[in-house]
């Protein structure tokens, strides 16, 4: 007999911790249970009763290029057929360094990881190991990963739960991370004045993705560098999310600002596992088996990996004057959205910077983590719902960001829209 969808999550339950193998996946922001999905391609997702959607999660950013990309699958393919691990070094690694050290000028020298979490713990550990110092500062709301240091006043799941850091973390590692409120320069500015010399590293998502899209302030990001120039703490910006998703690299070479390290990870791997840490070759050359700090992984710059995200990423260099086109259309239905919210009287503001947004459910602005958890969390559910039923697949937490591919057609934009007004009619 057909399983009905409520028995994968109850079967998933009997042997996963939650049923899921990452928090959010639950719907626990959202209510209800997760539908399980069985294939995707291009823009749409398909769960396991055969019904679409069209996906502004994108597995939560790395599906750029939409889902199931020929070439990107056919990269995959091939390499797989000569064998999926070999735990010695590839020219597929070298070639995937190449790429990002060519994207990136703040990049001299790359290492890569299996995940996100992996890159922005192996930087946390290069800075304190390069500065000779303890402490670390990191933004409320920002997400890096789930790595001890880094999940305090954490964003993503972390915030949406409203878990202050994390029981299992103990006290001694929580004190050494500072957590200040994001776009706040006056609050860096007193940290970094009492703090400054005992700082290895202030960590940073340049555009925040994780308590949903909160854009930079214009100085934001400017004086961060000064003040972590001045006062020799390195300064790394977590692109786990924006880098290659603006441009042909980071958002960092759309600011003009260099971070001494910068955290890639979603995109560069074309859906397949990946992290990478980059930047000074003096610090990242600290790194064994060259230098003295030890980072290891017995995944890292696996062949399927690097093989899918050299694919993309050579894709997405053909696509340098196409990155506009995307942020217009991503432009165009946050403006759209936003008419139909005001046309319906629900207050709503849409937060977007080229291919990612947020509708946050109240009057806004919304430019930090207390001002985005003023948000209506109950009507983001309902709407959540509502659009998911009139077939359009959003992050299911109010605190996430939605993410355009280019696969997503102008077609796809109107059946959104519609989707949106219809979700909105049955307010
Ligand atoms: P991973 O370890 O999940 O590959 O990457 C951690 C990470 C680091 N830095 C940033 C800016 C990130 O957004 C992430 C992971 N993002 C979340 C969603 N916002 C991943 C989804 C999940 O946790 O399941």
């Amino acid at each position: 007999m057909d399983k009905t969808k409520t028995d994968y999550f109850s079967q998933a339950h009997q042997v996963i911790s939650g049923g899921v193998n990452s928090p959010v996946r639950a719907w626990k922001g959202v209510g209800g249970e997760p539908i399980f999905i069985n294939k995707a391609q291009g823009s749409k997702i398909y769960d396991v009763a055969g019904i679409e959607y069209i996906d502004y999660v994108l597995s939560w950013g790395p599906m750029i290029l939409g889902h199931a990309h020929t070439e990107v699958i056919s990269a995959i393919c091939d390499t797989a057929q000569r064998g999926t691990s070999f735990g010695a070094p590839t020219e597929t690694e070298t070639q995937m360094a190449q790429l990002i050290c060519s994207a990136i000028p703040s990049i001299e020298l790359v290492r890569m990881t299996s995940s996100g979490t992996e890159s922005t713990m192996t930087a946390i550990r290069l800075a304190r190991g390069f500065t000779g110092r303890k402490l670390i500062a990191k933004f409320d709301g920002c997400y890096h990963g789930h790595a001890d240091s880094l999940l305090i006043k954490a964003g993503s799941g972390v915030a949406t739960f409203g878990i202050p850091g994390s029981p299992g973390i103990p006290e001694e590692i929580a004190q050494l991370t500072l957590s200040l409120p994001y776009n706040d320069i006056e609050a860096l500015q007193t940290a970094v004045d009492r703090y400054g010399s005992d700082l290895a590293a202030i960590i940073v998502e340049p555009v925040a993705g994780n308590m949903g899209v909160i854009l930079p302030n214009k100085s934001f990001l400017k004086k961060l560098r000064e003040l972590t120039e001045k006062n020799g703490i390195v300064l790394i910006f977590d692109e786990v999310i924006t880098g290659f998703r603006f441009t042909f690299g980071g958002y960092q070479n759309l600011i003009g600002i260099k971070p001494d390290l910068t955290c890639l990870g979603k995109i560069i791997g074309g859906g397949m596992p990946v992290g990478a840490i980059g930047g000074k070759r003096e610090i990242l050359e600290r790194l064994a088996p060259l230098g003295d700090i030890y980072q290891a992984g017995t995944l890292s710059g696996n062949p399927l990996a690097m093989s899918a995200g050299i694919a993309t990423l050579n894709i997405l260099k053909t696509k340098s004057d196409s990155f506009s086109a995307l942020s217009n259309k991503t432009n165009h239905i946050c403006l759209e959205m936003e008419n139909l919210f005001k046309t319906k009287g629900v207050a709503a503001c849409v937060n977007r910077v080229y291919s990612m947004f947020t509708i946050f459910f109240q009057e806004g602005p919304v430019y930090d983590l207390v001002t985005a958890q003023k948000s209506d969390m109950a009507l983001f559910a309902r709407f959540f719902h509502g659009m998911l039923k009139n077939g359009v697949w959003l992050a299911p937490s109010q605190l996430e960001s939605a993410f355009l591919s280019f696969a997503h057609s102008d077609d796809d934009i109107d059946f959104t829209l519609n989707a949106c007004s219809k979700t909105l009619n049955n307010f």
